[in-house]
């Protein structure tokens, strides 16, 4: 919404999201969801609805403290590392969830099964899971374009927990930067203990990924716009004005994010240090006007001006201003002519998500003239490597490199440029908009984990074939699928009645009963020692053969070096964290906090937690975050590899069955082959083809298999009841 002659008018905004989804939305039946912050009259409504535009209506005051309180006031401030500027107000905080909540209500209304929604920003952040709990059979992206800081920062958020939750309803979240994806990754990790398993987050019954995909510009679009008519005009004009000096170029948003104090100040040295550039060079610093509503952006205002002026007033030489300061919108066609005035461009955020205008100045030098320089704190610094990279925190090396830049050669200039040119041509914004769509298609649809039904028609079949089976192998976890858990680990011992069911079932001829556990040997040899079975230990690391009395070695030579440092790691936290103690196995070791003070233990479970992935990263550990416990094993050892050592051993099965019940039991699922009744026993996502809510019903199924492969018929039923009553118990 603009003014024209003092009338509010609709028109399209300039810059790469609009370039990105522009001809998306043009081109297919898509809509689009803003808001401007008030409530419109009816034939503004019209004219945005023939547009396919929708506006969220929202009351003034509740828009206000959704923008500039908690949008503009929190989150824009923390996640470009200013920390103290960051100014908290639950009241903001509340406004925030009700514009989100008002989105998710009209977006949900418009939706159909099987669109795609996309959500833009830090606004948001919580509207991926408002919409999730509305609709079940959409895909939902998001794309944060601002940083995401590390979590050191992030963590000063007072409601981290909330907006972490928020983005999880979506099947895509899309940062500009690889560090980004870490951070927030890191985050999950430190502040909900959610790990990426693999590739995803798990979370609620669904996964969520995190992938980089940085923002482009239309470049076309810009290198047309900058030879404009109106452009070449506009480059006359200004190359009057500048004679033959050389031209360094700024332009931003007047945001303190953007570092254009600092800017300036090294402008001024590079005139105080290299008196020879005085009058040889102009400084042009276009600052766009930007949420003048917070008083942080009326001060900086000011204090750039300050700069401004003592520049000019220190160095200016009969009218002739070293520093030329706009603070106002221009055309995108004066932009561009702006673009191909400069020798130099000055791209000097302090941070910032990616940076358009380091790329809309790239896209503009057709000629392969021009330098960029460019910090290293903007996104565009991890894609655009030919360009003078700075730390603007460093005055010394910004004047460096300005001066740098002023005497480059025409050859080191094309190399460069020409280089930066093609990057910035080949990835423009409608090929960010296309990946991250192809990204969303397919995560939203993958296969391989989902939620299987427990019911009574899969289990029919797998007691029939395991009646028909002449070599069947079973395989079982055992705590949470065979027996339920236990408070006390050590109390987890099977009674009579279990013991009696895992005989009958090793008994059967031609059978091989495996159990693949987490446990040691000491408790395995305890409780199913006396057993015809194979035991598996500490999740494959440990092998007795049935019948055998000796322990071998499934995975020979493996690396155990580590443990002794994670041990003292671990006995640390056991002496900041009364209650808490460590369990030392053979090849692996764990830190059990369940009798310790539930907020404490659980802070410095995810402490630790974080610290050995990090502190291991290069040590290929699994740092597992359990139920009270934090687990660590080696790489090198799961339970899919003892799954396919023990399926090579055991050869020939006709029938296989695999149950298990959590995280590690994943990987047994992954090696079973196609056909085997892979069992999930309790809620999750799984890549199991079953599932059955309880070790109880596990149990029962056992039980009914063993029952009919051995000819004994379920109880007798009254020929009334009988049609209803199965022998699996709800
Ligand atoms: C956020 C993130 C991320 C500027 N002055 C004029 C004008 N502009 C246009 C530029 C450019 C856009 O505004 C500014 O984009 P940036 O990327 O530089 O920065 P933010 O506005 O802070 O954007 C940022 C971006 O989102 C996208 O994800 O790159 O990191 O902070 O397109 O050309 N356009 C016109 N006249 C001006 O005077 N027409």
């Amino acid at each position: 919404m603009r003014r024209v002659s003092g009338k509010p008018t609709l028109a399209p905004s300039a810059g790469g999201l609009v370039a990105g989804l522009g001809p998306i939305h043009q081109a297919g039946d898509a809509l689009w969801v803003g808001s401007l912050g008030g409530s419109l009259g009816s034939r503004h409504q019209e004219q945005l609805a023939k547009n396919k535009l929708i506006d969220v209506p929202l009351r003034r005051e509740t828009a206000r403290r959704h923008y500039e309180g908690f949008s503009n006031g929190v989150l824009w401030p923390l996640f470009h590392y200013f920390l103290e500027s960051t100014q908290f107000d639950p009241q903001d905080y509340e406004a925030y969830r009700d514009v989100n909540a008002q989105f998710a209500d009209i977006v949900a209304s418009h939706a159909r099964p099987g669109d795609r929604i996309w959500v833009h920003d830090y606004h948001l952040m919580l509207l991926p899971s408002m919409l999730r709990e509305r609709l079940s059979d959409v895909a939902i992206g998001f794309f944060l374009h601002i940083p995401f800081p590390s979590s050191e920062v992030f963590r000063v958020l007072p409601v981290k927990q909330e907006i972490l939750e928020g983005l999880l309803g979506a099947d895509l979240i899309g940062v500009h930067t690889h560090a980004y994806v870490r951070h927030l990754s890191t985050s999950y990790r430190r502040f909900l203990a959610l790990d990426q398993e693999r590739d995803a987050i798990e979370w609620q019954g669904r996964r969520c990924y995190i992938r980089p995909f940085p923002l482009g510009v239309d470049a076309v679009g810009l290198s047309r716009r900058a030879r404009s008519k109106t452009a070449e005009r506009r480059l006359a004009a200004w190359r009057r004005r500048v004679g033959d000096r050389a031209v360094i170029l700024g332009v931003d948003r007047l945001d303190y994010s953007k570092g254009i104090p600092v800017r300036l100040r090294a402008y001024r040295r590079l005139l105080a240090k290299h008196p020879e550039w005085r009058r040889k060079v102009q400084f042009l610093q276009l600052a766009v006007p930007t949420r003048g509503g917070i008083s942080k952006y009326r001060d900086l205002k000011r204090t750039v001006e300050g700069i401004v002026g003592e520049i000019n007033g220190e160095f200016a030489d009969l009218g002739d201003n070293p520093v030329q300061y706009m603070h106002r919108s221009v055309s995108p066609e004066e932009l561009g002519a702006l673009y191909r005035l400069a020798d130099v461009a000055v791209v000097t955020p302090l941070r910032d998500g990616m940076n358009l205008v380091a790329k809309e100045f790239v896209a503009s030098r057709q000629d392969d003239t021009g330098v960029l320089v460019l910090s290293e704190f903007a996104g565009a610094s991890t894609e655009l490597g030919e360009a003078l990279v700075v730390n603007p925190f460093d005055t010394d090396g910004t004047v460096a490199a300005i001066d740098r830049a002023l005497r480059m050669g025409s050859k080191e200039m094309k190399r460069r440029m020409s280089a930066l040119r093609r990057r910035v041509g080949e990835h423009d914004a409608r090929h960010w908009a296309d990946e991250f769509i192809e990204a969303l298609d397919a995560f939203s649809a993958r296969p391989g984990v989902s939620m299987p039904a427990d019911d009574e028609r899969w289990q029919r079949k797998c007691v029939e074939a395991f009646g028909a089976a002449r070599r069947p192998l079973v395989v079982l976890s055992y705590d949470g699928t065979l027996r339920e858990f236990e408070e006390d680990p050590s109390q987890a011992e099977p009674d009579t009645a279990l013991l009696g069911l895992v005989r009958r079932l090793a008994e059967v001829p031609g059978a091989e009963l495996v159990f693949l556990s987490g446990r040691d040997r000491g408790s395995l040899i305890r409780w199913l020692g006396d057993l015809p079975v194979h035991l598996v230990s500490e999740h494959g690391f440990f092998l007795r053969l049935r019948g055998h009395s000796e322990w071998e070695d499934m995975v020979p030579g493996l690396d155990r070096s580590w443990l002794p440092l994670v041990e003292e790691a671990m006995e640390s936290f056991v002496a900041r964290t009364p209650g808490s103690f460590i369990e030392r196995k053979q090849a692996g070791i764990s830190w059990h906090y369940r009798s310790a003070e539930p907020a404490h233990g659980l802070r410095q479970a995810r402490e630790l937690a974080h610290h050995l992935t990090e502190y291991f990263a290069n040590r290929a550990l699994h740092v597992l975050q359990g139920q009270f416990v934090i687990e660590v094993k080696s790489q090198a050892v799961d339970k899919g590899s003892a799954f396919r050592i023990m399926s090579r051993r055991l050869p020939d099965a006709d029938f296989v069955l695999a149950a298990g019940d959590d995280r590690s039991d994943e990987d047994t699922f992954r090696a079973s082959p196609a056909g085997a009744w892979s069992i999930k026993i309790g809620p999750g996502l799984t890549s199991a083809r079953y599932r059955l809510e309880s070790p109880e019903r596990f149990r029962a199924l056992l039980t009914a298999a063993l029952d009919a492969r051995e000819g004994i018929a379920a109880p007798e039923q009254d020929s009334a009841r009988a049609s209803k009553i199965s022998p699996f118990p709800h």
